[in-house]
């Protein structure tokens, strides 16, 4: 919906969170008359900057039916009976992508999935970064996407949350991505299937399509679709993909529809899940017609983001990774396939519902020992102790004074929790930093 078509409605601002917030500064900007609603007693910093704004403090139908257009944080789910009642009554419930793809008119790579989205869109963030296009990155990676237009910016590059998908309608990408689906924000759908419904509404109105070979959930469902050209990648052996990874001389090339296009290092960035995530990369950009040698260039330069399969010590010949950013089960399985040798893994915190006997099959083949931590390490350990050695620990100090003590010459101590952290810390970097800072501890 552009500024002019919000003009003369009655506009409510649904949560004064980071993107509650930019969507405020958004309608002042536009001189858009709005009120807010967010549940919390106490506003942020920002609350003078809303001296004549209309507050509600409650999330009630009434309020909620009275507004012609309501734009919604995405941690507000739809299903809440306010928005129902909205909804029910006709009142027109976006999200601030939608004002997004209305006030940009550059194109906009989007990514989205289940794992990798950070590490794709801040991949092609950083290649783009050397040569002439002016990229700006925003979204779901923390910044939001209505403060980061830029009258300079040439091409946008777009994280999306299946939070966010819901409430887009008219966003048309240039190049549009579902990384790969898998159970995560279980409380919030009713099913797998209709997350990844969800994520598939990133290929409304895209230009090229990239889905993953490897997982079905990512692929068009025609009747969805308006238009696509349409590309794959894939790690597993597909001759069908058009980006795939082939072994030559233990060199990783990136070939694309056979033709030899790159190579690529895994030292930054290990495992076969960051090379979906390379391809994924490549295949984004191929609408920009980088230089290859350009390409070649950047690709293997990317350090990867910390808590994400992050190297952060070697000790004694063990190596330590930080993968705090693993917080649901397959993000654990590919950390875990990803390790240089047989693993320590400190695991546990808040599973949101999760089975952990997936991690079963990976558990048995690599995990020497666990080590579990948070509020769910019985559920943990209850699906996986028959295979493994388990310790509890109480805190991230000692779950690494205790993997300290297991680890030999060889093996990888690996943080990668499957699990949310908000039982014991304010958030993943918390735990990241907390968990890093203890093993410079053993290495001083
Ligand atoms: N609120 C209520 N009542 C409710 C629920 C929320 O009043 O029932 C209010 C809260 O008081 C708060 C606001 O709504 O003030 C919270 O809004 P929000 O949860 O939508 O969060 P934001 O601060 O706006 O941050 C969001 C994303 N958060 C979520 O989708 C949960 C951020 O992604 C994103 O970086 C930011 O917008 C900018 O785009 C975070 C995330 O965890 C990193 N995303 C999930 C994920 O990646 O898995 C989807
Ligand atoms: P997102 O933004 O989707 O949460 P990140 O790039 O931040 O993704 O990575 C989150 C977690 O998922 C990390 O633990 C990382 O190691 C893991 N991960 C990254 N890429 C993939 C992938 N393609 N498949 C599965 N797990 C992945």
């Amino acid at each position: 919906m552009k500024p002019e078509q919000l003009a003369n409605k009655s506009v409510l601002v649904v949560g004064l969170g980071v993107t509650g917030w930019s969507v405020v500064r958004y309608m002042q900007a536009n001189e858009i008359a709005f009120a807010v609603a967010d549940e919390r007693a106490q506003l942020d910093d920002n609350a003078g900057t809303l001296a004549g704004v209309e507050l509600h403090t409650r999330f009630d139908a009434a309020t909620f039916s009275a507004a012609d257009v309501i734009v919604l944080s995405p941690g507000i789910p739809r299903s809440h009976p306010a928005i129902v009642a909205a909804l029910h009554g006709g009142v027109k419930v976006i999200g601030d992508i939608e004002l997004f793809a209305s006030a940009v008119n550059k194109p906009v790579i989007a990514v989205t999935g289940s794992n990798g989205k950070s590490t794709v869109v801040s991949w092609i963030e950083h290649i783009l970064a050397q040569t002439e296009i002016e990229a700006v990155l925003c979204g779901n990676i923390g910044k939001p996407a209505l403060d980061s237009i830029s009258q300079t910016a040439e091409v946008y590059v777009l994280e999306l949350s299946s939070y966010q998908l819901e409430s887009t309608e008219s966003l048309a990408p240039l190049a549009a991505s579902v990384l790969n689906i898998s159970d995560d924000h279980m409380d919030r759908y009713d099913s797998i299937e209709h997350y990844a419904q969800v994520k598939r509404h990133i290929y409304n109105n895209c230009e090229h399509l990239i889905a993953n070979r490897d997982d079905a959930r990512t692929w068009p469902v025609p009747a969805e679709l308006s238009v696509n050209k349409e590309s794959y990648f894939a790690v597993e052996t597909d001759n069908a993909a058009d980006y795939r990874c082939i072994e030559r001389d233990n060199k990783c090339l990136i070939v694309k529809e056979d033709k030899e296009l790159l190579e690529l290092s895994s030292t930054r960035l290990p495992g076969r899940h960051n090379r979906a995530n390379a391809l994924a990369t490549v295949a984004l950009l191929a609408p920009l017609n980088i230089d290859e040698s350009v390409l070649q260039a950047t690709i293997n330069t990317f350090a990867g983001l910390p808590h994400r399969t992050e190297l952060v010590a070697e000790i004694d010949q063990v190596h330590w990774y930080n993968d705090s950013k693993g917080t649901n089960i397959d993000a654990c399985e590919k950390a875990i396939e990803a390790m240089p040798g047989p693993v320590v893994l400190i695991a546990g915190g808040l599973g949101k519902g999760a089975d952990f006997r997936v991690l079963r099959d990976a558990v048995s083949k690599y995990v020497k020992a666990l080590v579990l931590i948070g509020r769910d390490r019985q559920l943990m350990a209850d699906a996986l102790q028959d295979l493994t050695d388990v310790q509890f620990c109480d805190s991230i100090n000692d779950a690494v004074i205790a993997a300290s003590k297991i680890a030999v010459k060889g093996d990888a101590v690996l943080m990668s929790p499957a699990c949310a952290s908000f039982d014991m810390f304010e958030n993943f970097e918390q735990r990241g930093f907390l968990f890093c800072e203890a093993v410079q501890e053993l290495a001083a």
